[in-house]
């Protein structure tokens, strides 16, 4: 099925059969309070009014057989695939591998790493483990869509700034058509989130097209 997004700077236009939902990071870790956000400062319910219009959008993805990819950020328990920089930078209150109240801050198997229940993956739905910010970094992402023929993505998830866009960027380099989800994305900072987003369609869609949620629910109508 081919369908087309009201979008900015003009309109999305995809293959169903070609095009992936990708769902950054959308962990307790970053979401709820406790977590690797917060220790860095941040108000973390900047993040929590993603949840219902990412929810409504996972929903229709499902319905229409879409290829649906969730990402998590986080680290081995030994840290080894932790760089130095990435530990040590800051000052957190608590540094990643710590302690919190979630389990060890953003660390494989402990309960703040995971997904949110609101948006839990279903068992046959791939969730890729990465260490960095970008989802293709150091991950099997781009195999995984390369097998299902997958050269389009629409992207959400957290945070706009960080980690969505450095997979957009990723994917816009490895050749993806990306449409980001502009109330499907959040940020802890509303300019950045502004910002990050202006980049992504600036320059004629020099990284892609933006559209709220509403649209792209609309074209899979
Ligand atoms: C951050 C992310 N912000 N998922 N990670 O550290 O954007």
């Amino acid at each position: 099925m081919n369908a087309s997004v009201e979008a900015e700077p003009y309109p999305y236009r995809f293959d169903l059969a070609t095009t992936a939902l990708l769902i950054i990071d959308m962990q307790r870790d970053f979401v709820e309070p406790g977590g690797f956000g917060e220790t860095l400062g941040n108000d973390v319910s900047m993040l929590r009014r993603v949840i219902a219009p990412l929810r409504e959008v996972l929903d229709a993805a499902r319905a229409a057989g879409m290829l649906v990819v969730h990402t998590r950020e986080g680290h081995e328990p030994d840290l080894s695939d932790c760089p130095p920089a990435k530990l040590t930078r800051g000052e957190p209150s608590l540094r990643i591998g710590d302690p919190g109240p979630k389990g060890r801050i953003l660390i494989r198997g402990e309960y703040g790493h995971d997904i949110i229940d609101e948006l839990k993956p279903l068992p046959d739905e791939t969730v890729i483990d990465k260490p960095g910010k970008g989802s293709f970094y150091a991950t099997g992402l781009q195999d995984l869509l390369t097998a299902h023929g997958i050269t389009s993505l629409v992207v959400t998830g957290v945070t706009t700034e960080v980690c969505v866009h450095t997979t957009v960027r990723e994917a816009n380099d490895r050749g993806y058509e990306c449409l980001v989800l502009s109330d499907c994305v959040g940020s802890y900072f509303q300019e950045f989130q502004d910002a990050g987003l202006a980049m992504i369609s600036a320059q004629g869609g020099i990284f892609g097209w933006t559209a709220p949620a509403k649209q792209f629910l609309e074209a899979l109508r």
